[in-house]
């Protein structure tokens, strides 16, 4: 194991950047928009029009209007250099790039706020969720954890199991613990712990291995009625649902945005799919096979019924302000049902 993580960090984590502090100076002199201006509170919103440094004012004018600055005495110029250090560590990968992660970002945001689940978690939950999901891919390759096992990565040597997530909380660990972005160190020892706690599980949650080994807990929960997000158990299963539900948001967006955001994880299924035909000399499966594309419609409704509506039917049942994405999800099942059908 020790040689291993050697390996590892000498082929994998050598490169991990922090923005300089005259990149984090610049941004910290500029104006930050309202959450208004930016629809950062909107089920619907789409990053489509925002440019990159607008996605970072953004996702700080979310730590700002969650009053975690003063809540927890973070450093305004930190922040600044955190979230630049965060998007470089992003690959410019087709999918599972800085963009991803600010919607996600964003959807948590508005399920916080909009969605009042701000009212159901502690302040130090919601902050490790935001901090989460703007972490929760970083330097993703663009393939997915069966990758790394059938290329033999050393990564996959390291982390048997939720490959790419866990390498995804080290990575955040890095920056959070890297001089200049250390941004909870104003934070008492028990509560640094406990944040860190739950960003891990929460990281950790994007493994769709790991949703489906949990969300029947979640599932019976909400259905005998017994929703008491006190308990420590029960709150750790919805804040994992939270992370699913967040991650895979794009199919609860209006129809064009869902349209583009499907092409773009097509591609990157497609780029894997080329790597294991040439690399590994294998036949890949339809989802990353070219050659298979006209069956996109059909498989994003098999995506929807397996995993999507699942988990926005028990949290619309579980909090009913949550219903909008239930919607959302419905309605681009009847798109994409519809082309299935050659309608
Ligand atoms: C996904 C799981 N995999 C092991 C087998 C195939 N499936 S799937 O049939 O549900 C599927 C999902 C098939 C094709 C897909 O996209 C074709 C473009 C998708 C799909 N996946 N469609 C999407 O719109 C999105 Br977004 C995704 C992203 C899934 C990434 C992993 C989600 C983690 C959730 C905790
Ligand atoms: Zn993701």
């Amino acid at each position: 194991k020790a040689m291993a993580k050697q390996r590892v960090a000498l082929e994998c984590l050598s490169y991990h950047a922090v923005a300089s502090e005259e990149e984090a100076d610049r941004l910290r002199k500029l104006p930050i928009p309202s959450s208004d201006w930016f629809h950062l509170l909107r089920w619907d919103f789409d990053d489509i029009g925002l440019e990159d440094e607008e996605t970072l004012k953004a996702s700080i004018r979310m730590f700002m209007d969650m009053d975690y600055l003063r809540k927890f005495s973070i450093n305004y110029k930190s922040l600044c250099r955190w979230m630049l250090s965060v998007r470089k560590n992003y690959r410019n990968v087709t999918y599972h790039n800085w963009r991803h992660a600010f919607n996600v970002a964003q959807m948590m945001f508005t399920m916080l706020k909009t969605g009042s689940m701000e009212d159901l978690l502690d302040d130090i939950e919601g902050l490790a969720l935001l901090l989460a999901c703007l972490c929760h891919d970083l330097d993703h390759r663009g393939t997915n954890n069966s990758f790394q096992m059938k290329s033999n990565h050393p990564l996959a040597q390291l982390y048997g199991t939720s490959t790419m997530e866990r390498h995804h909380f080290d990575q955040c660990i890095m920056i959070l613990t890297s001089e200049g972005t250390e941004l909870l160190s104003s934070m008492s020892k028990d509560d640094y712990a406990k944040c860190l706690d739950v960003m891990e599980h929460a990281i950790l949650s994007t493994d769709l291995a790991l949703y489906f080994k949990w969300r029947g807990g979640f599932f019976s929960i909400v259905d005998r009625n017994e929703a008491d997000w006190s308990n420590k158990e029960n709150r750790k299963l919805l804040r994992s649902m939270m992370m699913t539900a967040c991650d895979v948001a794009a199919i609860t967006k209006p129809w064009p945005v869902q349209q583009r955001v499907a092409q773009l994880v097509a591609s990157e299924f497609f780029e894997q799919g080329d790597l294991e035909k040439e690399q590994l000399k294998i036949q890949p499966m339809d989802m990353m096979n070219r050659e298979k594309k006209d069956k996109l419609p059909e498989m994003q409704v098999d995506f929807i019924d397996a995993i999507c509506m699942p988990v926005y039917k028990y949290l619309a049942k579980a909090l009913p302000s949550l219903s909008p994405m239930l919607k959302g999800c419905e309605d681009n099942r009847q798109h994409w049902q519809s082309l299935a059908d050659g309608r």
